[in-house]
């Protein structure tokens, strides 16, 4: 079996605190790993000086090798700051009127992808396969191609993939497109990024598919498929049966006095839909006076990406819209939305996850969305919540027992919410057993295995 090579912005480390602490990608890359053996090499997440850069960081934890490399600054706030998450991560989301382009931030991109490859290529064996993840490293595989690799070289973008019009307002659309035309497989989220892939290269009269799947675009044959990326089910399902005992949790049921827990966790993203969510939400107890006083709604939404201008900005919009709903529909022994701006520990996490009556994830656009598959998986089957889930997040292709909501509908999603706290039981258990079928076959080393099974065949 050949070698992994696994390449991605940010490497998880193994602090071996078990499988459902850790999150499901990092567990499902690193049994791939080491089933073969292999490398996951990324960025360090530190900065150094402009000076010569220091050899990469390699840690061994048996056949893994992880490597690590700084940036410098000015590679940190060009790649990471500037083109990956103010051009590429807007434009992905269909968000034109958020994308800030500047020459220096795209050249300052294809510079470290170059960096990248220089700091890989001299680790790889000619037998090894490499699997390269998500928008920040598009031209990774160009780069590497450039230098004389012939490995195989699949991609898996984490991120929507949109149609060629917005694509097309991205000034360096071309080398993007040709970027990801270097691949020998191209894994999407759905079956819909992967039609708006196929429609950009037709558009651009790049490229043309060929047969389902099979492209042929600037002189290279290459296939592209849609693989959703799941979670680990049975394991984070029985952490969050253990975590229901957590003394966290315990109090956090005990001070929603008997109230039903309609919750809300994203990392703070205008991709993620919040401010259009607590209106929903406001407007489902306006429109629905009998639930004043017999729901909590708990916002947990951790810090992201602070030193990017709108992710600043967005941070205290949240915090004003929380309390201004507060004021106007909460009562002296009442309050409605309770919003906590950090992170909260995983077994927390899952704990209030069981706990609560609706989990409410309304994307305006999201590649998958985990935390939708996550509160399913916690759930207890005799007594199971509502997703309230957003039809632009890739989970809606599948989660078919969710109620799906436009979250641009502030009336629609919060006739969801009334449906979905007054929702009889037997339809709560046929809703949720559909979905967890689903995810239990679906897992994440389902979506990993399946990926490297196509990335290796002949
Ligand atoms: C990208 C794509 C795609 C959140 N708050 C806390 C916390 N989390 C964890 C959740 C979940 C993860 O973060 C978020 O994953 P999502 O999938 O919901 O969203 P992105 O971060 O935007 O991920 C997305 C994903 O990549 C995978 O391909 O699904 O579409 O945008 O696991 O549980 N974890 C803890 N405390 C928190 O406060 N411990």
């Amino acid at each position: 079996m050949s070698r992994l090579i696994i390449v991605s912005n940010r490497v998880s480390v193994p602090d071996h605190k078990g499988a459902a602490a850790a999150g499901g990608l990092a567990v499902a890359l690193q049994a791939a790993l080491a089933e073969r053996g292999g490398i996951w090499m990324g960025w360090s997440g530190k900065s150094s000086g402009e000076a010569e850069p220091e050899p990469l960081e390699m840690t061994q934890d048996g056949n893994i090798t992880y490597a690590l490399t700084d940036l410098t600054q000015t590679d940190v706030e060009e790649y990471y700051q500037g083109f990956a998450n103010r051009v590429l991560w807007p434009i992905c989301h269909y968000r034109l009127d958020l994308a800030e382009y500047a020459r220096k931030e795209m050249t300052g991109y294809f510079r470290v992808n170059r960096f990248f490859a220089h700091r890989l290529a001299p680790l790889i064996e000619p037998d090894d396969i490499i699997w390269v993840h998500d928008y920040h490293l598009i031209p990774l595989a160009a780069e590497l191609r450039q230098m004389g690799l012939k490995n195989r070289i699949g991609f898996f973008l984490h991120i929507p993939w949109p149609p060629a019009d917005v694509v097309r307002a991205m000034p360096v659309h071309e080398e993007i497109m040709r970027g990801l035309s270097s691949y020998d497989l191209l894994g999407f989220q759905t079956d819909h990024d992967l039609e708006n892939f196929a429609g950009c290269l037709k558009r651009e009269g790049m490229g043309i598919e060929k047969s389902p799947g099979h492209f042929s675009a600037h002189g290279h044959d290459f296939r592209g498929g849609a693989y959703s990326i799941g979670i680990e089910t049975a394991a984070f399902a029985a952490f969050a049966r253990k975590a229901a005992s957590h003394s966290m949790v315990h109090k956090a049921r005990k001070s929603i006095e008997g109230r039903d827990l309609i919750l809300g966790v994203d990392r703070l993203d205008y991709s993620k839909g919040i401010t259009q969510r607590i209106d929903a939400f406001e407007r489902f107890i306006t429109n629905n006076p009998a639930h004043q006083r017999s729901v909590t709604y708990l916002q947990i939404t951790p810090k992201s990406r602070s030193e990017v201008p709108e992710y600043e900005a967005m941070q205290h919009a949240v915090a004003e819209q929380a309390g201004r709903v507060n004021g106007a529909i909460g009562t002296v022994d009442w309050v409605p939305i309770r919003y906590i701006n950090r992170s909260i520990s995983r077994p927390i996490l899952a704990g209030l996850y069981r706990l609560a009556k609706v989990g409410l994830v309304t994307p305006l656009r999201d590649g998958m969305n985990l935390v939708a598959k996550e509160y399913v998986a916690a759930q207890d089957p005799d007594d199971p919540g509502v997703l309230v889930l957003s039809q632009f997040a890739g989970a809606a292709r599948k989660l078919h027992g969710a109620l799906l909501v436009n979250p641009y509908d502030v009336d629609g999603t919060a006739n969801a919410l009334a449906r979905a706290v007054n929702m009889p039981l037997q339809e709560r258990q046929e809703r949720w057993r559909g979905m967890m079928d689903y995810l239990l076959e679906h897992d994440v080393l389902h979506w990993c295995e399946t990926f490297l099974a196509d990335l290796t065949a002949k």
